[in-house]
């Protein structure tokens, strides 16, 4: 008798966490044990069969089964109810989230976003404009000459006869300078195109160019924003250098180098043992520029730079190879 009692009775207790608080379910269960048939019942039943001996301890025990389960039930179909009027599923909050998969901005957007944040910290405005350009945006005003050798058919993209894929950013600045008066800061990042396809070489790639133009600029002016840029990219630590250079839209030129970010100076594969690494090219914008906007270059100076914002990514993260931004291999672009 006793084994059957508590037999029935873990019997019960399982159902009614199975019945999860499920009003139908629970009613079953009273049904199944305390009902006129139930199973309770018929253990009950047996007790008029029970010695005279027995008959005390098993009624006793039968009584206390039935409060229990009764009491069970009772418990399990309040909080049931309590369910119903909440009106919810009932949740663990303990659970711990799973986070939604979130995707990033590509290392070169985020890159050319880190050049523009440090440039409009210091003042420039960003600006962007057309990637197929006319001719005279992307050569005739910035003084390049029908017989330079950027104009050759090798390396620019036509679209017609006077219509071009822009081989730099500089025609927006162009742009800009014909629509409004110095003084003028502006920064220009965007896609460029040349005709061009080697391990070091993209058809399209990315530049940042920047301007900036008023009275009294002074070569010491670019020396100042460029090193200002530098250690805002690169680090307070990183040392660099300006080179005499030449480009047909600058007079003077000069070409920045940072000591190289993998060896610190000391020589090494990627900076060819010189220590040193080539980041951009700048200079004071060429009076022959000034005119083709309608600025007076008796008035007006100012400088310029660029830099190709693949090559400034492959430094901060120290990527070898330029493809690798191209391909779109997830195992790579997961890591930035
Ligand atoms: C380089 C060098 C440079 C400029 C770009 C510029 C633009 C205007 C007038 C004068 Cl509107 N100059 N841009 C000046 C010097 C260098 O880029 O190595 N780029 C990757």
């Amino acid at each position: 008798m006793e084994e059957s009692v508590q037999e029935l009775l873990r019997a019960a207790r399982r159902a009614i966490v199975e019945a999860r608080r499920d009003v139908k379910a629970l009613e079953q269960i009273r049904v199944r044990y305390l009902g006129r048939k139930g199973e309770l019942t018929q253990l009950f039943k047996q007790l008029a069969g029970a010695s005279e001996n027995d008959r005390p301890r098993f009624g006793k025990l039968l009584n206390e089964a039935k409060l229990q389960l009764e009491s069970g039930i009772a418990a399990a179909l309040g909080q049931a109810k309590k369910q119903e009027h909440s009106g919810k599923e009932q949740f663990d909050v303990t659970v711990p989230g799973r986070s939604p998969v979130r995707g990033h901005l590509h290392p070169i957007t985020q890159t050319a976003l880190e050049i523009s944040r440090i440039f409009n910290w210091l003042g420039f405005e960003t600006v962007e404009g057309p990637e197929v350009e006319l001719d005279y945006y992307n050569f005739e005003a910035l003084n390049i000459p029908r017989d330079h050798p950027a104009r050759d058919m090798q390396d620019t993209f036509y679209v017609s006869e006077d219509v071009v894929l822009r081989t730099h950013t500089s025609p927006l600045q162009i742009r800009t300078m014909e629509k409004r008066r110095p003084p003028i800061r502006i920064i220009a990042p965007g896609k460029a195109y040349r005709c061009d396809s080697d391990v070091t070489h993209t058809p399209m790639f990315h530049q940042v160019e920047g301007l900036m133009v008023g009275e009294n600029i002074s070569f010491g002016d670019l020396k100042g924003i460029l090193t200002i840029f530098v250690h805002q990219m690169f680090g307070p630590d990183v040392g660099l250098r300006f080179r005499p250079s030449f480009f047909p839209f600058t007079e003077p030129s000069a070409e920045v180098d940072i000591q190289c970010v993998m060896c610190a100076g000391r020589g090494c594969r990627v900076c060819s043992d010189t220590g040193w690494l080539e980041i951009l090219g700048s200079g004071m914008v060429d009076p022959e520029v000034y005119k083709m906007v309608g600025y007076d270059p008796e008035e007006v100076t100012g400088f310029a730079f660029g830099m190709g914002i693949e090559r400034i990514a492959m430094l901060k993260f120290g990527i070898d190879d330029l493809r690798l931004f191209f391909e779109n291999d997830l195992r790579f672009l997961r890591q930035f």
